[in-house]
């Protein structure tokens, strides 16, 4: 079985009809899993708490045509979770928002999560502890393609075939500016970086 893991793709519907020509091309028969922040927020993080809720076509990017093509299962983001937290209403569209679970797992030995749950700071900003759903997990937020075995940060080459072993964190990049999504195969026991 194949996967495509794509996800921050923060609302930007040019970005990711880019993104699913490419999936589309390269692997017809994939299924589909997002890694979260599928929408953005309009309201920052600096802005809360606020007073009181606002009304939910407020405070996300939202079109109908985007939301036509955000069909497949995803796991939940901190973009999703902030336009829960400072919203009213929004009926099926935040229904559906609602739904969206922490975690999906793929397999026996594959997850997916937003990754915004673990320990992030530093200088650059970036991932400092990780808290695995699995022993391979496919992560996004810092909208940089790595993959990180055991702990050891390693370069990322787009389009190369890497094999699994445990202790495997895969962060997907972004759809939204770089274009950037992953090609699982579970046959194979390989994560493949793709980018438009
Ligand atoms: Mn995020």
């Amino acid at each position: 079985m194949r996967y495509v893991l794509l996800g921050d793709i923060h609302s930007s519907e040019h970005d990711l009809r880019a993104v699913l020509r490419h999936a589309e091309e390269v692997a017809p028969d994939a299924t589909y899993v997002g890694t979260g922040d599928l929408y953005e927020c309009t309201v920052s993080k600096k802005q809360l708490p606020l007073a009181e809720p606002l009304p939910f076509q407020d405070v996300l990017l939202w079109t109908e045509s985007f939301e036509s093509l955000v069909t497949f299962p995803s796991v939940y983001g901190n973009q999703e979770e902030r336009i829960l937290l400072v919203s009213a209403g929004g009926g099926a569209v935040r229904e559906r928002i609602e739904q969206l679970p922490e975690v999906i797992a793929l397999n026996e030995e594959a997850s997916v999560i937003h990754g915004h749950q673990w320990e992030w700071g530093g200088s650059p900003w970036s991932l400092q502890r990780a808290d695995a759903p699995a022993s391979v997990t496919f992560y996004g937020h810092s909208h940089t393609s790595m993959l990180i075995v055991d702990g050891v940060r390693k370069p990322v080459v787009f389009g190369k075939a890497y094999e699994i072993v445990p202790d495997l964190l895969v962060n997907v990049g972004s759809v939204v500016a770089n274009r950037e999504w992953v090609l699982y195969d579970a046959a194979k026991r390989t994560v493949t970086f793709q980018k438009v």
